[in-house]
């Protein structure tokens, strides 16, 4: 149990799909870009609630982690913040 860790994926084009992802508390967990479509601005992700921010080249799976010890929403924007998506942390 100790080495479990939690992982979603999120695609990435024209916007992030799925919009919202959760996780568990507590857990040790990371979420996983993948850019598939060169269209819109989104060849960048960060959030400075979630402490990340990586750049995404096409068809490339970039993960990061992700704090689980606060409950909550937590949102993550393409570099220009036109697009966004959420974290949620559930107790
Ligand atoms: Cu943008």
């Amino acid at each position: 149990m100790t080495n479990t860790v939690q992982n979603k994926a999120v695609t990435v084009a024209g916007g992030y799909q799925p919009q919202t992802v959760h996780f568990q508390q507590g857990v040790p967990a990371t979420l996983s870009f993948t850019r598939t479509s060169a269209q819109g601005c989104l060849d960048v992700v960060h959030s400075a609630e979630l402490g990340f921010e990586t750049d995404l080249p096409l068809d490339t799976v970039k993960t990061v982690k992700i704090p689980t010890d606060q409950a909550g929403t937590f949102t993550f924007s393409c570099g220009m913040d036109m697009f966004s998506g959420n974290v949620v942390i559930d107790q």
